[in-house]
């Protein structure tokens, strides 16, 4: 039996008090309010809540900052500890909603930290096999028309964790969180590919950052042309430095690694570059002992973010499961929830608009009776593609992955209420 219910259930009056927040810690509702009613406590509450308004609030500010009582929301932090500029660090997944990443707490990887570039003396050059070399300032880039878009990021590395023998047990975020959904706005790459003249047999284009690591990727020259943004705007503003301020190319649905940050070069060739970035990593080594190179779709993914690892649910009754679902290839279709390790699933609820190489958010009815259960997501896209299990992505894979997993995620919920990453 389905223990998943329409979600019309949070709308009924009659089940609103046997609800339940799925966040950590939280009360259920019946028991926060039971509790309210017993005591006199609930004129404690009100005095406490209503304290602010006796004296004058803080001033204005010039640059919103999140709450003070929000200070453990954050990236958190895995580097090399010779190189501090070497690592990553993780968007924290449990604790957003939606299906943007706050700017501040979008995941970086650098390879060799972030560089200070200064605007007034940055410059684009495009050029190798093309008619018209060119050379762009950022004057001269935001003359173009722009346009925006909401694309997530992937890092190939991201989820590597899964390739363990034992399921890790950290926070979703610090799992799975080197992807991120921003606005990014810039200027369509196509439209500087035909004033270039890119020669006919220049296929390719070698992508060059500013960064001390000098980081050089190859990109077929079809996918510049299809939907390739130079992006100078992330939600709205000015890039991040971390995030590649002043340029960055985004190339939707693709491998983190080919967006290439503080971009300053773009060289036309009929060849790849074959540097580190594209043979020694990011690359998968298969069954057989071969390699494939140049995996650039990021598959179909799904996770639920709450309940995750390291919540603990309150008293039996409805949740809403909630989660983020996305797709290199296109649009997610479809996300089915299971509550019973895969034996059963249900369709989930989509936020919309659901948007192509976007996050979208789902979220599902539960009825959680107390005793163990194993929750798992899965999404399809609107390319046929559906997210693996964990088996089929090893069976097909072998064991010396590292890149691209992408396998379902199963969280068991003990009869205390606690969640932890199995794998099932
Ligand atoms: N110049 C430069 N570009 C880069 C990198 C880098 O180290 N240097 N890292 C790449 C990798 S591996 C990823 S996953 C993404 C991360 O982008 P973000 O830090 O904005 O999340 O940037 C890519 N672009
Ligand atoms: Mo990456």
């Amino acid at each position: 039996m389905s223990t998943f219910l329409d979600r019309r259930v949070f709308l009924e009056q009659g089940l609103r008090l046997s609800l339940a927040t799925a966040a950590a810690g939280a009360l259920p509702l019946a028991q926060a309010q039971s509790e309210e009613r017993s005591a006199d406590k609930m004129g404690e509450m009100r005095s406490d809540a209503l304290a602010s308004q006796h004296k004058a609030g803080q001033a204005f500010s010039n640059y919103g900052m999140p709450s003070v009582y929000e200070k453990r929301v954050i990236r958190l932090i895995g580097s090399n500890r010779m190189v501090s500029g070497n690592g990553v660090s993780w968007t924290p997944l449990e604790s957003l909603e939606g299906i943007v990443t706050p700017t501040g707490l979008h995941f970086e990887r650098h390879h060799n930290g972030v560089p200070d570039v200064d605007p007034a003396r940055f410059e684009l050059l495009m050029h190798g096999m093309v008619a018209r070399p060119l050379r762009f300032d950022l004057a001269g880039l935001l003359r173009y028309p722009l346009q925006s878009r909401l694309i997530f990021i992937e890092c190939g590395g991201n989820s590597n964790a899964g390739w363990h023998e034992e399921p890790m047990q950290k926070p979703v975020g610090s799992f799975h969180g080197l992807v991120s959904c921003s606005e990014w706005t810039g200027v369509p790459l196509n439209y500087l590919l035909d004033e270039a003249g890119i020669d006919s047999k220049a296929t390719w284009a070698i992508a060059e950052g500013l960064d001390a690591a000098a980081t050089e990727v190859s990109i077929p020259v079809s996918k510049l042309r299809e939907d390739a943004l130079l992006a100078l705007y992330q939600n709205g503003e000015r890039l991040r430095a971390e995030n590649g301020y002043p340029l960055r190319l985004v190339l939707p649905g693709w491998e983190g690694v080919r967006q290439v940050k503080w971009l300053h070069r773009l060289e036309f060739t009929d060849q790849p570059v074959m540097s580190r970035n594209e043979t020694g990593e990011y690359t998968q080594l298969l069954p057989s002992g071969k390699a494939e190179q140049f995996d650039f779709v990021m598959g179909p993914k799904s996770l639920i973010t709450s309940p995750s690892h390291g919540q603990t649910l309150g008293l039996p009754g409805v949740y809403e499961i909630r989660g983020l679902a996305w797709s290199g290839h296109g649009s997610v279709a479809k996300v089915e929830v299971s509550a019973d390790g895969g034996q059963s699933w249900s369709t989930a609820h989509i936020d919309g608009p659901v948007m192509s190489k976007c996050f979208a958010r789902f979220r599902a009815a539960w009825k959680w009776n107390g005793k163990p259960a194993v929750l798992q997501s899965r999404a399809k896209d609107d390319h046929g593609n559906i997210q693996p299990t964990r088996a089929r992505l090893l069976a097909e894979r072998g064991r010396n992955g590292y890149f691209h997993y992408n396998a379902i995620v199963s969280w068991a919920v003990d009869s205390d209420g606690t969640v932890r990453h199995v794998y099932a």
